[in-house]
């Protein structure tokens, strides 16, 4: 029997009706957010032959130079929520602060969106796969009020949505509502996302660690071992484990979700919270995960429960498969008063 093709819409609509108290608004950011993310598609698709390769020679809060495609992925996304109507404001990890959107419709918006609009794209000359991250919160101030830095303060655990794009062989949207994990790939013919991956559930066991090794000498004792751990030969326990890092957090958490593993960048001797971002890859990619059956932790804390104090802090994340998590969690116990820090 043929298989009924259901594009993202047509899921979100359907969702909806699960849900008697909605009003449509999520549904509308959703749908504006794949919106965005078609366009930026394009843009990404044809980058090699038009220009807006390369550098625009200016560099972003993190002093990291931002790429043309950067500076097109955020503004375009910030151009769809600002009139989506339903979004009274967005955090962008390429914003100096929150942007909030002054417009009356906006304004009356109830949610607020935290986003990395286009993540690993040092790797857009090379051709690699890069990504857009996205959480979403119910704002806390007062409807028809100008949204504040509480709105976006929030911890993961109070997000009502977060997914991710990934701009790879294929382009995919991958997202939850609160239920489950749903990749969508976009068909170019039709141009619309198609669901085709259908309640995404992460290998509790893994084998594929994630991490820049070329650390090691600032990792901590603690992820050194686990990292030597990884490589030893164990038949018992399927080890050793095979290393992928492709530099690009979206790419190397969407292939450790479909096929299990762990994804980790830790603290490092002189970043004492490691390099990524709370609120645009932390809390998004742990909610995700966990609603796929996952851990995401920062080695003592579960990420989604790590209290925001700033909108680009960073943490120290370790990301994946339920069993791999905890064993890394074992190892910070085991050796955690010898630190080689
Ligand atoms: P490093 C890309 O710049 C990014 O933010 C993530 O997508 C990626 O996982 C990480 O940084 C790579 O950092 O230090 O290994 O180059």
């Amino acid at each position: 029997m043929l298989n009924k093709i259901i594009t993202l819409n047509e899921y979100i609509a359907h969702k909806q009706k699960d849900f008697s108290y909605a009003t449509g608004e999520l549904s509308g950011l959703l749908q504006d957010i794949a919106l965005a993310a078609k366009i930026v598609n394009r843009e990404i698709n044809k980058a090699g032959l038009v220009n807006i390769l390369g550098a625009t020679g200016s560099s972003n809060v993190y002093g990291e130079e931002v790429k043309k495609l950067d500076v097109f992925a955020n503004d375009q996304f910030i151009r769809s929520l600002r009139t989506s109507g339903e979004c009274c404001g967005v955090a962008s990890e390429e914003e100096e602060s929150f942007i909030a959107f002054e417009n009356e419709k906006a304004k009356k918006a109830h949610y607020v969106v935290c986003m990395d609009p286009l993540d690993g794209s040092s790797n857009i000359d090379v051709n690699i796969s890069i990504g857009t991250i996205f959480g979403i919160y119910r704002r806390k101030s007062k409807v028809s009020d100008i949204c504040n830095l509480d709105d976006f303060l929030q911890k993961g655990r109070e997000l009502v949505a977060a997914g991710y794009v990934i701009y790879g062989s294929s382009t995919m949207l991958v997202y939850s509502a609160g239920g489950k994990v749903n990749g969508f790939t976009l068909d170019p013919s039709l141009g619309e996302f198609c669901l085709s991956h259908h309640d995404i559930k992460i290998p509790k066991k893994g084998k594929i660690y994630s991490i820049n090794e070329s650390y090691k000498n600032s990792f901590s004792k603690s992820v050194n071992e686990f990292v030597e751990y990884c490589k030893t030969e164990d038949k018992a326990t399927n080890r050793p484990y095979s290393s992928r890092y492709v530099g690009s957090m979206v790419t190397d958490f969407h292939r450790n979700l479909i096929k299990g593993g762990i994804f980790m960048y830790p603290a490092l001797r002189n970043h004492p919270n490691g390099k990524l971002r709370l609120l645009f890859e932390g809390c998004p990619m742990a909610y995700l995960v966990e609603k796929a059956g996952g851990r995401a932790t920062t080695g003592y804390t579960d990420i989604l429960d790590v209290q925001p104090t700033g909108v680009h802090q960073r943490v120290p994340i370790f990301i994946g498969s339920e069993d791999m998590v905890e064993k890394v969690e074992a190892f910070i116990q085991k050796y955690e008063s010898v630190s080689s820090l």
